[in-house]
């Protein structure tokens, strides 16, 4: 029975949204289009079984197939990644965070991590989130003129606090970030280096960003940002390490094993492992760099004045135009983006001084440096057009015309 016969709302809805990603330009640098190969393998009956426990021990009979698709994901993410042990459970990015200090940290001990507004994420610390409410969390950020991570406040913080473990990694930064200088801080107060990896795990496995591998303790990573597979994540260590983060994962936060992502997953690593993804990365890098070039000409200001990785901050103070206000109007004209705090926003978190933009997904859809050029000017045009209705109809002409010359899921039908 189709799905349309069976569920017509949700088949609506679905469709609807299907066709919002197809006629749109999606540029949050979090999302992605995975493959068909992936949706099919997200789709299957492998969402039918239970399978707590690990390849080879668990707690539930039948699962022969289940520890053979469990353990391949897990040998091709060591493989990819050069990682010792891999847990590939963690249902996504957060729990796989709270995973690793409930691993190795006591209610109180000390951590520290990236401010959120400073480009962190919310599981680094923030005073909202689990992590902030349970342990002693000291905050990093960037400098205030050049909006790069403060390297000498990094070092200063831990050797007066002495935390137990040191976070890097971002969500909103575009910049490089130096993996091994967070991990020699680390070393030198006695800390465990950990690097959440989610935005540019893609990058690192196509060396279009460096590696935090094999130096850093323990990494996390959500698996559908550049790395373009399902939603879900992992956790990557060194071998002494892995015994407490597999027992924390299960039993310790979760039960059952989401087998049909854990499939897609290792789908996904396929993929990542062939030559065109190494050019699918480079790419990315490509057209934000073009990207952010084009936003500038077009008069907008961009933290850190430009990018080295997937995506770009801008910062909307000189427009008079809100965050908020912002990702409306783009939204109304099919260009998709998130209102994100900038580093010392002098406004709030839900009506921020930010945008924030990045291109895996049109990258995915096959878009270029010419293609980047002209979403600047557009993207430029209706922020400075907020309110001209004319203009903003003519960008999301154009808007559609874009998309229809880089057709999404042709085939796929619901
Ligand atoms: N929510 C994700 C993002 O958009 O960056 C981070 O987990």
């Amino acid at each position: 029975m189709s799905l349309k016969k069976t569920d017509p709302q949700i088949a609506k809805s679905l469709q609807k949204e299907i066709n919002r990603q197809r006629q749109g330009l999606e540029l949050i640098p979090s999302e992605n289009f995975v493959s068909e190969a992936v949706l099919k393998a997200l789709g299957s009956p492998l969402t039918n079984k239970y399978s707590e426990g690990y390849p080879g021990k668990r707690y539930y009979g039948g699962n022969q197939f289940i520890d053979e698709i469990e353990s391949l994901a897990i040998d091709r993410a060591k493989k990819l990644f050069n990682a010792q042990h891999v847990n590939i459970q963690p249902y996504s990015g957060s729990p796989a965070n709270l995973e690793v200090y409930f691993s190795f940290l006591e209610p109180g001990d000390t951590i520290m991590g990236m401010n959120l507004a400073h480009g962190g994420h919310l599981t680094h610390g923030h005073p909202v989130n689990l992590s902030g409410k349970i342990f002693n969390f000291i905050q990093y950020g960037v400098d205030k003129k050049t909006h790069l991570i403060d390297y000498d406040q990094v070092e200063k913080l831990a050797k007066k606090y002495k935390p137990k473990i040191i976070i890097s990694g971002a969500t909103a930064y575009p910049r490089i970030i130096k993996f091994k200088k967070f991990h020699e801080i680390a070393q030198k107060v006695g800390a465990l280096s950990m690097a959440d990896i989610a935005h540019i795990a893609g990058l690192i496995i196509g060396k279009a960003h460096p590696s935090p591998f094999p130096f850093t303790d323990i990494v996390t990573t959500t698996t559908h940002k550049t790395l373009r597979g399902p939603r879900g994540a992992m956790i990557l260590c060194k071998e002494k390490y892995a015994q407490i983060i597999d027992k924390t994962v299960f039993p310790g936060m979760q039960g059952g094993p989401h087998n049909h992502t854990t499939a897609a997953i290792a789908v996904a690593l396929k993929e990542a492992s062939k030559p065109s993804f190494k050019t699918y990365v480079h790419q990315i890098v490509k057209n934000a760099k073009t990207l952010a070039q084009s936003l500038k000409q077009n008069g907008l200001d961009l933290i850190s004045n430009g990018t080295d990785n997937h995506l770009i901050l801008v910062d909307l103070i000189k427009t008079n135009v809100t965050g908020k206000q912002a990702e409306k109007a783009l939204e109304q004209v099919g260009i998709y983006v998130n209102k994100n705090m900038i580093p010392y926003d002098p406004r709030t978190p839900f009506n921020p001084s930010g945008i924030r933009l990045g291109t895996p997904a049109l990258t995915t859809r096959g878009m270029k440096e010419k293609q980047m050029k002209l979403i600047g000017q557009l993207i430029a045009q209706v922020i400075y057009n907020i309110d001209n209705k004319q203009v903003l109809k003519k960008v999301s002409q154009t808007v559609k015309q874009l998309t229809k010359a880089y057709p999404l899921y042709p085939n796929l039908k619901i």
